[in-house]
């Protein structure tokens, strides 16, 4: 896979990627991120990439020019999905990432909060992405969000131990509680069942806390969870018992 990064605080971006899991992914060629200044792919002596709204009002826009140019220069002849990462956007959650985990080529476009002229949202951005509904400053952290997100699906990614645990919101659950050593530290116990050796029990005690927790935190994922018949009985009696 190659994801572009178009910014204009390429500083921003560098750290989180050569860190920890994207920078295996990197290193193992799994995923190339490339990162370019927008600022670069202007024509003019100053190198302007924003400017005053039409019609007044506050804040800058960006210009469309430096980033169609940023855009062109990358394109070639396969299919590359032009992403504008801004609050406006389709709200990114696991099922996106995965979507997006089945490209081999993207361009992610960090939009600033004031905005990105209409028309390179209507003529070459072919999608656009939230990270939450909140405003942040640039698109740039929720850049990473996505790449971190998307480039932990991709096979190789994980080692050995990470990919075989099941993630929190894969099987539209969250996770169960974990333990290490010590077995008691202050006074506060591990639960016994974890120390019994009995791999069905703590089976079966992990995907009950995974229903419990969810039913008290994220009550909103349940109706889509991966849950079996009697797991939706029991969580139907729980639901009643809590009221
Ligand atoms: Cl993608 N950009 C900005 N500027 N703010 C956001 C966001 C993106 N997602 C949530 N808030």
């Amino acid at each position: 896979m190659r994801i572009h990064i178009l910014t204009l605080f390429p500083n921003m971006l560098s750290g989180p990627f050569s860190e920890s899991i994207i920078k295996r992914a990197v290193d193992r060629g799994l995923v190339e991120i490339v990162i370019y200044n927008i600022r670069d792919y202007t024509s003019d002596r100053h190198h302007v990439v924003d400017d005053y709204p039409f019609g007044g009002g506050q804040g800058m826009v960006l210009k469309p020019e430096p980033i169609s140019a940023a855009v062109e220069s990358i394109k070639n002849e396969y299919e590359v999905s032009v992403i504008l990462l801004t609050p406006q956007g389709r709200l990114f959650n696991q099922m996106v990432a995965e979507e997006l985990a089945g490209y081999s080529e993207m361009i992610l476009i960090c939009g600033h909060y004031e905005g990105v002229d209409e028309r390179v949202r209507e003529h070459l951005v072919t999608d656009e992405i939230s990270i939450g509904d909140y405003v942040l400053s640039g698109g740039e952290l929720a850049a990473m969000v996505v790449v971190d997100a998307v480039v932990r699906q991709l096979p190789g990614a994980l080692g050995a131990e990470e990919a075989v645990r099941e993630d929190s919101h894969s099987s539209g659950l969250l996770e169960y509680p974990q333990y290490t050593r010590p077995r008691v530290f202050q006074g506060w116990e591990v639960p016994q069942v974890l120390l019994s050796g009995n791999h069905a029990e703590i089976a079966r005690w992990r995907r009950e806390q995974s229903i419990i927790r969810t039913l008290r935190r994220r009550p909103d994922l349940l109706e889509r969870a991966d849950l079996s018949r009697e797991e939706r009985m029991v969580l139907e009696r729980m639901k009643r018992g809590e009221e």
